[in-house]
Order: C-alpha cells, then structure tokens, then sequence
C-alpha cells in the first residue's frame, strides 16, 4: 500500500503542510511513524478521510488518480454511460473514482450506474450494429474503474477471507469482480476464481484458503444437473462458512439448495459480509 508524507497529502488537497500535520496529530488522519520519527500515511487512509471529511482533491496526481480530471464534476450518471460507449475509460475510472470518494458506496456503484450502463448496452445489440463491441470494451472500462478502487482498500492480514466465482462454462467477467470487491470494501480479504470456474477448482480454493465466505455469480443459463452439484457442493461446505449466490441465474441453484443464501445486489452481499466480519471479530479470529 502506498504510504504518503503529510506533505504529498497536503498539496494533493491543496492545504498547508502543517494543517495536515495537525489533522493527524488531532487523530483526524490515522498515519504512522518511521524510525526518524517521520509521519506516513496509508493511501488507503487518506482515502477513508477524504470520503468522511469530504475534502476536495486539487492534485489528483499526486495521489495516482489522475483520471478524476477526465471525468466531468457532478456529472450524473448519463456521462458514465456515455463515457462506456464513447470507449472513454479513462473519464470512466474518473468518474467511478470521483463517485466513490463523494461518498457512494462500491456495492451502490456497483447496483446503481455500473449496472443500469451495462444492462442499457445489453440492450444495443438489438439495434446497433456495434452493439456486441461496445458492451465488450464497456465491460473492460468497468473492470479497470473497479480494480482502481481495490487497490485504495486495506484489508486487515489476518482478516476473514472470501472467495468465490463463477460457474463452469460461464464466461461473465463483471459480477464475480464486482463481488471480490465488494467484499473487500467492507474489511474482507478477497480471492476471485472468476468465469469458468468447475466445482473441483472451488472446493481445492476452499481447502486451501478456509474462507468464511464463498459467493457464485451465475449470469449464464445452468443446466438443473449443474444446479444440483453446485447446490450440493454449497451444501457441504464446513459449517463456518457462509454460502451466497446471485446473478441472473442463481436462484436456479437455491431452488436446488434452498439452504444456500441468494441476493439479487452487492448490497446484499456487502450486508452478508459485514455480518460474516463482526462474527469473526466475535470469535477473536481478526
Ligand atoms: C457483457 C455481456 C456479455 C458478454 C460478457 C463479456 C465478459 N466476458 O464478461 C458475453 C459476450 C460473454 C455475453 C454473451 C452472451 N450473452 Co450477454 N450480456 C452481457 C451484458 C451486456 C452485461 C453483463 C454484465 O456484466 N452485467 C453487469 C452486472 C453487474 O450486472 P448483473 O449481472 O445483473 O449483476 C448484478 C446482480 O445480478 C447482482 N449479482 C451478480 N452476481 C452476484 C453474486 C452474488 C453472490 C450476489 C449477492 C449478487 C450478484 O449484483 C450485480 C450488480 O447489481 C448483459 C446485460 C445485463 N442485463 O446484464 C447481457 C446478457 C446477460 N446477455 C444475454 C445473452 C442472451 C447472451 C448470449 C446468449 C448472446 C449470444 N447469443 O451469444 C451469450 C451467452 C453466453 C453464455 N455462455 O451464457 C442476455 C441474457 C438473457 C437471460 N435472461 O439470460 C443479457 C441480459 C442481454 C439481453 N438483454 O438480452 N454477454
């Protein structure tokens, strides 16, 4: 994670160094210290304050998000979905980036414009002849936007671990992505398998990692027989793991496992995993 000097942080928000200096000294800004006794901040943390303080960023650059100057200020949802069409990612990861830290969760970015954008290109291909590329490259603008807000998240090493992906022969990209993310925005540690993933390649991850959380992601159609062992294998999981399901064809797995748990939005999944955090915290295992 990159670590900030109060200075960096102050220009990159346009205030003096030693305003900063005392917002970290009045407790207002986690930072450490190094040996020389030197204030450091975790990216991660400066993006915490600038989200609850809601502090502007004059500098973008210096805190590695130049791509927030592409995106229009206060442009609503409209120029996301025209920024996806137009195969503008830069202005895309601008503008997820600025949503985020004007305070919008990622599971609300996530239910909210990212999905209305890519359900509208799901629909272009029924009258644009470039309809099928452009929800490809869109996707892809949405993948970069995400991976742009992970890397400014922090989980704890020894926090709970979720892991998950998508089933066998479904080639969807985005919503396991999103989920690892998700998970991730609320303190998870996140392992995402992604499209394609067979039941054997879940159940080693699942011997291998002890997560406490597993979600599927099934956007394409299932056969019942693939239903059924996806069910069954959620079924089996150790008692301390909680199993989640959502796409357009999960409920074809809880019809199979009416155990496992289903949710139509990352903010349900979000709300899952914050439970599956406080019990681990409950349990002194984070
Ligand atoms: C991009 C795309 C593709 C690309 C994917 C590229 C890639 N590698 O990722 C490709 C080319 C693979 C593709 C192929 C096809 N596609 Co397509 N595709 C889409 C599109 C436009 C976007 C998918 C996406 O990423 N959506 C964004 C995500 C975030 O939205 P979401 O899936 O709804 O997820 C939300 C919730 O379901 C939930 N959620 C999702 N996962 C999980 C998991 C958990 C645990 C939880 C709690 C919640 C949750 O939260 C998410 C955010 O709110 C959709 C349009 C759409 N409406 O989604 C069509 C769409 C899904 N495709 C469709 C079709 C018909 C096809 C094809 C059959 C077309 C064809 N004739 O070849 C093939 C089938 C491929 C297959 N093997 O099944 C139809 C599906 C109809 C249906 N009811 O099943 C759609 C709806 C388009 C349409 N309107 O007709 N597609």
């Amino acid at each position: 994670m990159r670590m900030l000097s109060p200075r960096e942080l102050a220009d990159a928000l346009g205030v003096s160094e030693s305003s900063l200096k005392r917002w970290v000294d009045a407790g207002r800004i986690r930072a450490a210290r190094t040996e020389g006794g030197h204030r450091r901040i975790r990216l991660s943390e400066a993006v915490r304050f600038i989200r609850d303080s809601g502090t502007p960023i004059v500098r973008p650059e210096l805190l590695d998000m130049p791509e927030l100057a592409a995106a229009e200020r206060e442009a609503g949802d409209d120029a996301f979905l025209r920024y996806l069409v137009e195969g503008d990612a830069r202005a895309a990861r601008g503008w997820v980036l600025g949503a985020y830290l004007g305070g919008a969760s990622v599971a609300e970015l996530c239910d909210g414009p990212i999905r209305d954008a890519m359900h509208t290109l799901g629909e272009r291909w029924r009258h644009e002849a470039d309809g099928v590329f452009v929800e490809h490259r869109a996707t892809d603008a949405c993948l970069q936007a995400l991976a742009h807000l992970r890397g400014t998240f922090d989980p704890q090493p020894g926090a709970p671990l979720a892991l998950g992906g998508t089933p066998e022969d479904d080639p969807y990209l985005l919503p396991s992505f999103m989920a690892a993310i998700v998970v991730a925005s609320v303190g998870m540690r996140a392992v995402n398998l992604g499209p394609d993933t067979p039941v054997q390649a879940m159940d080693q991850a699942v011997a291998h990692h002890h997560p406490r959380l597993v979600w599927i992601s099934a956007s394409a159609a299932l056969s019942p027989a693939q239903a059924g062992a996806i069910g069954a294998w959620l079924g089996a999981l150790p008692r301390d793991v909680v199993a989640v399901v959502g796409g357009h064809h999960g409920a074809a797995i809880v019809e199979a496992n009416p155990q496992v748990r289903h949710g139509d939005t990352m903010a349900e999944l979000a709300a899952i995993a914050t439970e599956v955090v406080a019990a681990a915290a409950r349990d002194g295992l984070s």
